[in-house]
């Protein structure tokens, strides 16, 4: 199969080493210039970007976490002037306050050659028609892939997400031969062409998949693979880091190859935070070394992996990092939104009528995830009319939607009837495992 860069892709460790170094020396002392976050991190443990004579060094700086981001929301942690930000995009923040990135010219176009060499690796070339479900909007899912599509020459069909209807219409008219959308979604269109009377591997064009944006196991994989008789590839990516285009499978399926030129990745114990060995599982921690408007310095991003070193039978040379197997934290990624429980009941406390006392749970309805909040009401509008009860289920529909993106359903119920715990509370509910 094609490499899109082969220099960089392939490039001897050594080599590639040496170019991380350089470009790292000049990411921190930039972050250092334009930061007073990175300044005051740097100075606290009293590191000048001087002190790095190797990669091992970044070992000695502090770690970047989300709450940066929320404590310099909305701008306070670029590295440019607004002039120079072209793009903004965002994700869910731990509160409500969003997590939100910015993009030069030049940061879009880097962009755009790292998804370019990820669809490449899954196999995507110019003959290719791609149809993008991520929902296109502060999600980088959508744009990230779209541009990089574009750029190795395939036809894009920015349809965004849910339309399921007419994702398979155009599916079928246009012979769409790429599906982009995380792995649930495919799933979920699979079952509506099952209920349209369409037989996917005998009616549709469909070759590749590039799925991402949430986790999905093996076994999940091999079922999309199935249903849509498609090579099913995963991508992973966050919006702190970039989105889209820091690491993607080859054909082989055996790891994610990461574009190590333009970041480092570490594999921390989130206990002692010190390095894992080699092959080990732990925290992701990712630097960037070329982002002009938002460079991060050993971001810290929860989610559980590990990586391996030896040469791909593809021919690169990049380290491969597993399939996420979870997250540290309490983050919920629901049909690739990312959810705090913690949001949610930011927004349930302040709406008069409900008490403090909610279960989430998440569960599947088809191959969708789905989330069901059970909220008590106040004993004063317990006894009360239905009407208000009506109202009160509405409004809570309504900020969630606001603020999170989401539509759970709600289930109102009645006062002391959610289990008290003398411990922790079980506020999550996961009936997916
Ligand atoms: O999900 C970026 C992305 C879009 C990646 C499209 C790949 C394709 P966020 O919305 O910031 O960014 O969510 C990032 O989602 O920390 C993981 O917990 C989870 N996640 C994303 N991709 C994967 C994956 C985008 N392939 C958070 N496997 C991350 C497992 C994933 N988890």
């Amino acid at each position: 199969m094609d490499i899109w860069n082969r220099e960089f892709e392939c490039m001897p460790r050594e080599e590639l080493e040496l170019l991380q170094l350089e470009k790292l020396k000049n990411i921190l002392q930039r972050a250092y210039n334009n930061s007073k976050l990175y300044k005051d991190k740097f100075n606290q443990v009293g590191f000048t970007p001087q002190d790095i004579s190797n990669l091992e060094d970044l070992n000695k700086l502090p770690f970047t976490v989300k709450d940066d981001f929320r404590d310099n929301y909305p701008f306070n942690m670029f590295c440019v002037p607004m002039n120079e930000v072209v793009r903004l995009h965002a994700s869910s923040g731990t509160t409500g306050k969003l997590t939100v990135i910015g993009c030069t010219k030049n940061d879009l176009q880097i962009w755009s050659e790292l998804v370019a060499r990820m669809v490449t690796m899954a196999g995507v070339k110019s003959s290719d028609i791609a149809q993008v479900a991520f929902g296109y909007g502060l999600f980088t899912g959508a744009h990230g892939l779209h541009y990089g599509l574009e750029k190795v020459g395939a036809t894009v069909i920015p349809i965004s997400g849910g339309n399921s209807e007419k994702q398979l219409m155009l599916m079928k008219d246009f012979k769409t031969t790429v599906l982009v959308s995380t792995p649930t979604y495919a799933l979920h269109l699979s079952e509506v062409a099952e209920q349209m009377g369409i037989d996917p591997k005998a009616e549709l064009d469909l070759k590749v998949g590039l799925f991402g944006g949430e986790a999905f196991s093996e076994e999940y994989r091999k079922e999309i693979e199935n249903r849509w008789g498609i090579l099913a590839t995963d991508n992973y990516g966050l919006s702190e880091i970039g989105g889209p285009g820091f690491s993607g499978e080859c054909e082989h399926i055996c790891g994610q190859h990461v574009a190590e030129d333009h970041y480092i990745v570490e594999i921390i114990d989130p206990e002692t935070l010190q390095p894992v060995k080699p092959g080990e599982q732990g925290e992701v921690v990712i630097t960037t070394l070329t982002k002009e408007a938002l460079p991060v310095i050993r971001y810290r991003t929860k989610d559980i992996s590990s990586l391996k070193y030896e040469q791909c039978a593809c021919g690169r040379t990049t380290a491969r990092l597993s399939k996420i197997t979870g997250r540290t934290d309490d983050m919920l990624v629901i049909r690739g939104v990312n959810v705090f429980p913690s949001q949610i009941e930011s927004v349930l406390v302040n709406i008069e009528g409900l008490a403090p006392h909610y279960q989430i749970i998440i569960y599947k309805k088809g191959f969708l995830d789905d989330i069901e909040i059970r909220v008590e009401v106040s004993e004063n509008i317990f006894s009360d009319n239905y009407r208000q009860l009506e109202a009160v289920e509405e409004s809570l529909k309504q900020q969630l939607n606001n603020t999170l993106s989401i539509t759970p359903k709600i289930k109102l119920v009645e006062p002391n009837s959610i289990e008290r715990s003398s411990g922790k509370a079980k506020r999550v509910i996961d009936l997916r495992k």
